[in-house]
C-alpha cells in the first residue's frame, strides 16, 4: 500500500465525491491567488480594506448561502459547503467568518423565519454579495446568555420601535441589512432592520489583537422605527437564533480543521528547512514529536467535521453534535498553532509566516459562537442528561 500522504495522513479526502472535490480545488485556487497574498497586509491593517469588492467575488464564487436553495443560492451539500470553509479558513479565520455571516447567519435567519416576500427582497442580493448583512444576537451584557438580551422591540399602532445596544457585530458598519434579535411582550423575536433607517447606527470597534482582518462593531439602536413586515414572522424564542447558530457553528468546525491543517503545513516545511546544529530541526526527536502531535489533531479535526457533515447531509445532525464539533476543533487547532508558532521560533511570531495570526484568530474563534466552556458544557449536558446552565 501507498505511504500515508503527510498532508492527509489517513486519506480523507478521497471519501469526498466528485462535486466535493470541484469545491474544494475552486475554493483552494482562489483562495490561494487572490486572498492569500493580502491577507498579512489586511491583518495589520486591522480591517478588510475593500469588503464589496470580497463580498462580490464571494457571490460570483457562489460562496454566500453556498447550501441554501433557491434564490440565486447554489443549493450544495453541506460537506461541501464545511469543505469551502475549511479552504477560507486555511488563509485566515476571518475571511470564513465574513462568509458565515453573510450565509450561514444573517441569510440563513431569512431563508428559515422570513415571509417569501422578505426572502425574495434580501436573498438574491445577499447571494450575489451586492448586499451585505449581520447578525445582532449578542449585546454588552449578554454574550454567552443571549436569553438575558436587553434590547426591547415594542409595539406602536401597526409598527414595532426598537431600543438597545448589540456589540461584537462582524460586518456591522458595512452591511446594508441587520438581522436584529430583540425581547419583546410576547418573547425574543427577529428583525430585519435595514441599516439606513433612522435611529440606527454602527460604530467599529477597533484595537482588536484576534480576528484582524475582520471588521467588528457595535450596533446602537435608539427608537428604531419598523413595520411589522420587518419582523421575521416564523420567529417564536430564542430557539431561532440559536438554530442560525447552529449553521454558523457547523462552519466552524470545518473552517478550524482548515486553520490547524494551515498551521500543520507550516510547522512541516519550516522545519524541513531550518537548520540547526547541522541538520534540519524537522530531525531533531522533540520536533517530532510536535509534528506526531500535530498531523494527529489536523487528521481528528477532518474526520470529525466530515462526520457532522455527512450526519447533516442526512438530516441526521443535532445541535450538539455541532457543539461536539466546535469544541473538539478548535481545541485541536489552537493546539496545532501553538505547537506550529513555537516551531517556527523568532519567525513565528511575524505575519510573513502564518503561524501567529491563526493562533491569535483563534483566541476569537474559541470566544464566537458559544465560548469553549458554553460547548464543553453543551456536551456536558447530552452525555448526563442535565443542565449546568440553569
Ligand atoms: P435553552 O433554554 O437551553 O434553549 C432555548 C430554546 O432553544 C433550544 N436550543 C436550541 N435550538 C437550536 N439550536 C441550538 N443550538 C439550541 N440550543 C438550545 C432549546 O431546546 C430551547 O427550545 P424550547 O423549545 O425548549 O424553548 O437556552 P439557554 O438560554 O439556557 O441557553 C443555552 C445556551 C447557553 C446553549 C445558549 O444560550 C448558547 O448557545 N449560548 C452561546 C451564545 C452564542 O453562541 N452566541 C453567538 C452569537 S453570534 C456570533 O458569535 C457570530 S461570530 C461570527 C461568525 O460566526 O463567524
Ligand atoms: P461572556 O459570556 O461574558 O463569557 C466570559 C467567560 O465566562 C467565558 O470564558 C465564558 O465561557 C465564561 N462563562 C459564561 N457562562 C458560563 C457558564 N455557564 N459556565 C462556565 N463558564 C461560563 N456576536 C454576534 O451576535 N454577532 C456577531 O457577528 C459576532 N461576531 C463576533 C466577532 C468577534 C471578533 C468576537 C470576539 C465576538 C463576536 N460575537 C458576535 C460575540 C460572541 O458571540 C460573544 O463574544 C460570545 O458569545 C461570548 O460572549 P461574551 O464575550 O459576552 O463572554
Amino acid at each position: 500500500p501507498p505511504a500515508p500522504d503527510p498532508q492527509d495522513f489517513l486519506g480523507l479526502d478521497r471519501e469526498l465525491d466528485t462535486d466535493e472535490v470541484t469545491v474544494r480545488d475552486t475554493v483552494r485556487a482562489f483562495a490561494r491567488s487572490t486572498l492569500y497574498p493580502h491577507i498579512a497586509e489586511w491583518f495589520d491593517a486591522g480591517t478588510i480594506p475593500e469588503p464589496r469588492t470580497l463580498a462580490k467575488s464571494f457571490g460570483e464564487l457562489g460562496l454566500l448561502g453556498m447550501h441554501l436553495e433557491g434564490y440565486g443560492c447554489a443549493g450544495t451539500s453541506a460537506v461541501s459547503y464545511g469543505v469551502a470553509c475549511r479552504e477560507l479558513e486555511a488563509v485566515d479565520s476571518g475571511i470564513r467568518s465574513f462568509v458565515s455571516v453573510q450565509g450561514s447567519l444573517a441569510m440563513a435567519a431569512l431563508y428559515k423565519y422570513g415571509s417569501e416576500e422578505q426572502r425574495q427582497t434580501w436573498l438574491p442580493g445577499m447571494a450575489t454579495g451586492d448586499v451585505i448583512g449581520c447578525f445582532g444576537l449578542t449585546e454588552p451584557d449578554a454574550g454567552s446568555d443571549p436569553g438575558s438580551m436587553r434590547t426591547r422591540a415594542r409595539r406602536q399602532g401597526s409598527d414595532w420601535i426598537i431600543d438597545g445596544t448589540k456589540m461584537w457585530i462582524t460586518n456591522g458598519t458595512v452591511a446594508d441589512v441587520a438581522v436584529v434579535w430583540a425581547q419583546t411582550d410576547e418573547g425574543v423575536r427577529g428583525f430585519v432592520v435595514p441599516t439606513d433607517t433612522p435611529g440606527f447606527q454602527a460604530n467599529v470597534i477597533r484595537q482588536k489583537l484576534s480576528l484582524r482582518a475582520s471588521i467588528t462593531a457595535e450596533l446602537v439602536l435608539d427608537g428604531v422605527r419598523l413595520p411589522d413586515s420587518a419582523r421575521l414572522p416564523e420567529v417564536a424564542g430564542l430557539g431561532a437564533a440559536l438554530s442560525c447558530l447552529n449553521e454558523a457553528r457547523y462552519g466552524i468546525v470545518w473552517g478550524a480543521a482548515g486553520a490547524a491543517r494551515a498551521c500543520y503545513a507550516a510547522a512541516l516545511d519550516y522545519t524541513g528547512t531550518r537548520v540547526q546544529f547541522g541538520r534540519p530541526i524537522a530531525g531533531f526527536q522533540l520536533t517530532q514529536r510536535r509534528l506526531a502531535d500535530m498531523v494527529v489533531d489536523v487528521t481528528h479535526a477532518d474526520m470529525t467535521a466530515l462526520r457532522i457533515g455527512r450526519l447533516k447531509d442526512a438530516g441526521q445532525c443535532h445541535h450538539n453534535h455541532v457543539s461536539f464539533g466546535k469544541f473538539a476543533n478548535v481545541a485541536a487547532a489552537q493546539r496545532v498553532a501553538s505547537a506550529a508558532r513555537g516551531l517556527h521560533g523568532a519567525n513565528g511570531i511575524t505575519l510573513e509566516y502564518p503561524v501567529m495570526r491563526h493562533m491569535v484568530n483563534l483566541e476569537t474563534v474559541a470566544t464566537y459562537e458559544g465560548t469553549e466552556e458554553i460547548h464543553a458544557l453543551s456536551v456536558g449536558q447530552a452525555v448526563t442528561g442535565l443542565s449546568s446552565f440553569r
